[in-house]
Protein backbone atom coordinates (compact mmCIF):
# COMPACT_ATOMS: atom_id res chain seq x y z
CA UNK A 1 0.00 0.00 0.00
CA UNK A 2 1.24 3.27 -1.02
CA UNK A 3 1.69 6.39 1.40
CA UNK A 4 -0.61 8.95 1.41
CA UNK A 5 2.86 11.08 0.61
CA UNK A 6 3.31 8.84 -2.24
CA UNK A 7 0.10 8.82 -4.05
CA UNK A 8 0.35 12.73 -3.73
CA UNK A 9 3.97 12.83 -5.53
CA UNK A 10 2.53 10.21 -8.49
CA UNK A 11 -0.53 12.44 -8.87
CA UNK A 12 1.73 15.53 -8.92
CA UNK A 13 4.21 14.26 -11.44
CA UNK A 14 1.27 13.04 -13.52
CA UNK A 15 0.11 16.57 -13.42
CA UNK A 16 3.36 18.19 -14.54
CA UNK A 17 3.95 15.87 -17.30
CA UNK A 18 0.42 15.73 -18.45
CA UNK A 19 1.45 12.10 -18.24
CA UNK A 20 -1.89 9.72 -16.92
CA UNK A 21 -1.41 7.11 -14.41
CA UNK A 22 -3.05 4.23 -13.59
CA UNK A 23 -5.92 5.08 -10.85
CA UNK A 24 -4.45 3.69 -7.28
CA UNK A 25 -7.72 1.68 -6.39
CA UNK A 26 -6.51 -1.04 -9.12
CA UNK A 27 -3.67 -2.07 -6.62
CA UNK A 28 -5.05 -0.69 -3.67
CA UNK A 29 -8.76 -1.02 -3.47
CA UNK A 30 -9.05 -0.57 0.21
CA UNK A 31 -8.06 2.70 -0.26
CA UNK A 32 -10.72 4.93 1.38
CA UNK A 33 -11.76 8.67 0.77
CA UNK A 34 -10.78 9.32 4.13
CA UNK A 35 -7.15 8.57 2.89
CA UNK A 36 -8.03 10.24 -0.19
CA UNK A 37 -9.18 13.63 1.23
CA UNK A 38 -6.02 13.55 3.26
CA UNK A 39 -4.05 13.12 0.32
CA UNK A 40 -5.73 16.05 -1.26
CA UNK A 41 -5.73 18.28 2.06
CA UNK A 42 -1.44 16.96 1.99
CA UNK A 43 -1.68 19.00 -2.09
CA UNK A 44 -3.34 21.63 -0.88
CA UNK A 45 -0.90 22.51 2.13
CA UNK A 46 2.43 21.72 -0.08
CA UNK A 47 1.20 24.34 -2.95
CA UNK A 48 0.54 26.76 -0.43
CA UNK A 49 3.76 26.33 1.61
CA UNK A 50 5.44 26.28 -2.32
CA UNK A 51 4.04 29.96 -2.53
CA UNK A 52 0.58 29.33 -4.48
CA UNK A 53 -2.81 31.15 -3.51
CA UNK A 54 -6.07 29.29 -2.25
CA UNK A 55 -8.56 31.07 -4.31
CA UNK A 56 -11.44 29.03 -3.28
CA UNK A 57 -13.11 25.41 -4.02
CA UNK A 58 -15.24 23.52 -6.09
CA UNK A 59 -17.61 20.88 -5.78
CA UNK A 60 -17.58 17.75 -8.32
CA UNK A 61 -19.52 15.03 -8.95
CA UNK A 62 -23.29 17.16 -8.36
CA UNK A 63 -26.02 16.44 -10.74
CA UNK A 64 -27.55 12.87 -10.98
CA UNK A 65 -26.39 12.36 -14.13
CA UNK A 66 -22.66 12.74 -13.64
CA UNK A 67 -23.09 10.15 -10.36
CA UNK A 68 -24.46 7.76 -12.27
CA UNK A 69 -21.52 8.12 -15.37
CA UNK A 70 -19.29 7.13 -13.11
CA UNK A 71 -20.79 5.36 -11.03
CA UNK A 72 -21.08 6.86 -7.58
CA UNK A 73 -23.83 7.96 -5.50
CA UNK A 74 -22.12 11.27 -3.30
CA UNK A 75 -20.96 15.05 -4.10
CA UNK A 76 -17.09 15.72 -3.41
CA UNK A 77 -14.82 18.79 -3.17
CA UNK A 78 -11.70 20.18 -4.03
CA UNK A 79 -9.97 23.17 -3.92
CA UNK A 80 -9.35 25.53 -6.41
CA UNK A 81 -5.64 28.01 -6.33
CA UNK A 82 -5.49 31.35 -8.28
CA UNK A 83 -3.06 29.74 -10.07
CA UNK A 84 -5.52 27.62 -12.03
CA UNK A 85 -7.29 30.46 -13.10
CA UNK A 86 -6.85 31.65 -17.17
CA UNK A 87 -7.38 34.97 -18.60
CA UNK A 88 -10.21 34.46 -21.36
CA UNK A 89 -8.39 36.84 -23.07
CA UNK A 90 -4.94 34.61 -23.27
CA UNK A 91 -7.08 31.22 -23.33
CA UNK A 92 -5.57 27.82 -22.14
CA UNK A 93 -2.75 25.81 -23.35
CA UNK A 94 -3.67 22.27 -24.30
CA UNK A 95 -0.18 20.99 -23.86
CA UNK A 96 -0.40 21.16 -20.36
CA UNK A 97 -3.33 18.73 -20.33
CA UNK A 98 -3.63 15.08 -20.37
CA UNK A 99 -7.29 14.78 -21.58
CA UNK A 100 -9.17 17.84 -21.05
CA UNK A 101 -12.81 18.39 -20.96
CA UNK A 102 -15.22 21.62 -20.39
CA UNK A 103 -17.84 22.21 -17.88
CA UNK A 104 -20.01 25.08 -17.29
CA UNK A 105 -20.91 26.03 -13.83
CA UNK A 106 -22.46 28.36 -11.65
CA UNK A 107 -19.80 30.22 -9.53
CA UNK A 108 -20.39 31.93 -5.87
CA UNK A 109 -18.18 34.30 -4.45
CA UNK A 110 -18.21 35.07 -0.72
CA UNK A 111 -19.36 38.15 0.89
CA UNK A 112 -18.83 36.66 4.50
CA UNK A 113 -17.18 34.20 6.28
CA UNK A 114 -19.54 31.17 6.98
CA UNK A 115 -18.74 27.64 8.73
CA UNK A 116 -20.43 24.81 10.63
CA UNK A 117 -23.52 23.36 9.31
CA UNK A 118 -25.57 26.76 8.08
CA UNK A 119 -28.91 26.50 6.95
CA UNK A 120 -29.34 27.56 3.47
CA UNK A 121 -30.81 31.19 4.24
CA UNK A 122 -27.45 31.37 6.21
CA UNK A 123 -25.75 30.26 2.81
CA UNK A 124 -27.21 33.15 1.09
CA UNK A 125 -26.72 35.53 3.37
CA UNK A 126 -23.10 35.05 3.15
CA UNK A 127 -22.79 35.14 -0.85
CA UNK A 128 -21.59 38.71 -2.41
CA UNK A 129 -22.52 37.86 -6.02
CA UNK A 130 -22.85 35.00 -8.99
CA UNK A 131 -21.37 34.75 -12.28
CA UNK A 132 -20.78 31.60 -14.91
CA UNK A 133 -17.87 30.05 -15.24
CA UNK A 134 -15.90 26.81 -17.07
CA UNK A 135 -14.24 24.40 -15.28
CA UNK A 136 -11.54 22.60 -17.51
CA UNK A 137 -11.19 19.29 -16.16
CA UNK A 138 -8.20 17.07 -16.50
CA UNK A 139 -8.26 13.62 -14.58
CA UNK A 140 -4.44 12.23 -14.28
CA UNK A 141 -6.05 9.09 -14.46
CA UNK A 142 -5.94 6.98 -17.70
CA UNK A 143 -9.12 7.12 -19.87
CA UNK A 144 -10.63 9.44 -16.98
CA UNK A 145 -10.72 5.91 -15.41
CA UNK A 146 -11.15 5.78 -11.49
CA UNK A 147 -12.66 5.15 -8.01
CA UNK A 148 -14.45 7.80 -5.96
CA UNK A 149 -11.07 7.88 -3.65
CA UNK A 150 -9.15 8.29 -6.64
CA UNK A 151 -10.89 11.28 -7.91
CA UNK A 152 -10.80 12.75 -4.36
CA UNK A 153 -7.07 12.44 -3.94
CA UNK A 154 -6.79 13.82 -7.40
CA UNK A 155 -8.38 17.10 -5.97
CA UNK A 156 -12.07 16.48 -8.20
CA UNK A 157 -10.06 16.44 -11.84
CA UNK A 158 -9.33 20.60 -11.43
CA UNK A 159 -7.34 21.45 -14.30
CA UNK A 160 -8.38 24.99 -14.49
CA UNK A 161 -10.88 27.50 -14.52
CA UNK A 162 -12.52 30.84 -16.34
CA UNK A 163 -14.62 33.20 -14.22
CA UNK A 164 -16.86 35.23 -16.25
CA UNK A 165 -16.46 38.83 -15.75
CA UNK A 166 -20.56 39.85 -14.58
CA UNK A 167 -21.78 39.57 -11.13
CA UNK A 168 -25.23 39.03 -10.28
CA UNK A 169 -26.31 40.51 -6.90
CA UNK A 170 -29.83 39.51 -7.28
CA UNK A 171 -32.64 36.93 -7.01
CA UNK A 172 -30.01 33.81 -6.34
CA UNK A 173 -33.45 31.67 -5.29
CA UNK A 174 -34.38 31.50 -8.52
CA UNK A 175 -30.87 31.80 -10.54
CA UNK A 176 -31.61 27.34 -10.73
CA UNK A 177 -34.01 27.84 -13.74
CA UNK A 178 -31.69 30.01 -15.97
CA UNK A 179 -30.55 28.13 -18.63
CA UNK A 180 -26.99 27.77 -19.75
CA UNK A 181 -25.71 26.74 -22.72
CA UNK A 182 -22.53 25.43 -23.88
CA UNK A 183 -21.06 26.38 -27.34
CA UNK A 184 -17.45 24.80 -29.17
CA UNK A 185 -16.97 26.13 -32.16
CA UNK A 186 -19.82 28.20 -32.52
CA UNK A 187 -21.78 24.76 -32.23
CA UNK A 188 -24.46 24.36 -29.66
CA UNK A 189 -23.11 20.94 -27.97
CA UNK A 190 -24.90 21.50 -24.22
CA UNK A 191 -27.63 22.73 -22.66
CA UNK A 192 -28.58 22.41 -18.75
CA UNK A 193 -30.72 24.34 -15.70
CA UNK A 194 -28.83 25.56 -12.89
CA UNK A 195 -31.11 22.88 -10.81
CA UNK A 196 -29.79 19.83 -12.16
CA UNK A 197 -26.87 20.75 -9.05
CA UNK A 198 -28.20 19.20 -6.13
CA UNK A 199 -31.66 21.16 -7.19
CA UNK A 200 -30.42 24.58 -6.66
CA UNK A 201 -26.60 25.36 -6.49
CA UNK A 202 -26.88 26.88 -3.52
CA UNK A 203 -27.21 23.64 -1.68
CA UNK A 204 -23.85 22.75 -3.20
CA UNK A 205 -22.97 25.62 -1.89
CA UNK A 206 -23.91 24.44 1.84
CA UNK A 207 -23.23 21.30 1.35
CA UNK A 208 -18.92 22.11 0.36
CA UNK A 209 -19.73 24.63 4.15
CA UNK A 210 -20.24 20.80 5.75
CA UNK A 211 -17.61 19.27 4.59
CA UNK A 212 -14.73 21.95 4.90
CA UNK A 213 -16.35 22.35 8.58
CA UNK A 214 -14.78 18.62 8.99
CA UNK A 215 -11.46 20.30 9.06
CA UNK A 216 -12.79 22.81 10.75
CA UNK A 217 -12.22 25.33 7.65
CA UNK A 218 -14.30 27.92 6.91
CA UNK A 219 -15.06 29.75 3.55
CA UNK A 220 -13.80 32.99 3.64
CA UNK A 221 -15.14 36.53 1.98
CA UNK A 222 -13.64 36.96 -1.56
CA UNK A 223 -13.38 32.92 -2.00
CA UNK A 224 -15.19 31.40 -4.91
CA UNK A 225 -17.00 28.26 -5.06
CA UNK A 226 -17.77 26.49 -8.67
CA UNK A 227 -20.72 24.49 -7.93
CA UNK A 228 -20.31 21.84 -10.47
CA UNK A 229 -21.36 21.21 -13.88
CA UNK A 230 -24.74 22.29 -15.23
CA UNK A 231 -24.11 20.29 -18.18
CA UNK A 232 -21.98 17.53 -19.15
CA UNK A 233 -18.85 18.20 -19.69
CA UNK A 234 -16.86 18.24 -23.30
CA UNK A 235 -13.92 17.77 -24.63
CA UNK A 236 -11.83 20.17 -26.26
CA UNK A 237 -8.60 20.30 -28.38
CA UNK A 238 -5.72 23.03 -29.80
CA UNK A 239 -7.67 25.13 -31.86
CA UNK A 240 -11.31 24.77 -30.38
CA UNK A 241 -13.16 27.52 -29.08
CA UNK A 242 -15.40 27.51 -26.13
CA UNK A 243 -18.14 29.73 -24.91
CA UNK A 244 -20.64 29.14 -22.15
CA UNK A 245 -23.97 31.93 -22.17
CA UNK A 246 -26.79 32.50 -19.74
CA UNK A 247 -29.17 35.01 -19.49
CA UNK A 248 -26.29 37.56 -17.83
CA UNK A 249 -23.02 36.73 -19.62
CA UNK A 250 -21.89 35.05 -22.69
CA UNK A 251 -18.50 33.73 -21.62
CA UNK A 252 -15.37 32.86 -24.18
CA UNK A 253 -12.01 30.75 -24.32
CA UNK A 254 -9.90 30.15 -26.86
CA UNK A 255 -7.70 26.72 -26.89
CA UNK A 256 -3.91 27.25 -27.92
O1 LIG B 1 -16.12 18.81 -11.34
C1 LIG B 1 -16.51 17.64 -11.40
O2 LIG B 1 -17.71 17.31 -11.30
C2 LIG B 1 -15.48 16.57 -11.64
C3 LIG B 1 -15.52 15.51 -10.64
C4 LIG B 1 -14.69 14.36 -11.08
C5 LIG B 1 -15.27 13.56 -12.19
C6 LIG B 1 -14.73 13.97 -13.50
O3 LIG B 1 -13.51 14.09 -13.65
O4 LIG B 1 -15.55 14.13 -14.42
MG1 LIG C 1 -16.88 20.69 -12.16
Amino acid sequence: MLSEKEILERLCVARESASPITAFTVDNPDLSVEQAYRVQRLGLQQALDGGATLAGYKMGLTSRAKQVDVNVDQAICGYLLKEFEKDPFEGVERRRYIHPRAEPELVFVMGKRVMGRPSLREVVAAVDYVCIGLELLDSRYEKFQFKLPDVIADNTSAGAYVVGRTPVKADWESLRLKGVLLRKNGKLVQTGCPAAVLGDPLQSVRQLVCQLAEWEVPLEPGQLIFTGGVTASVPFESGDWLECEWPYEKLSVGVR
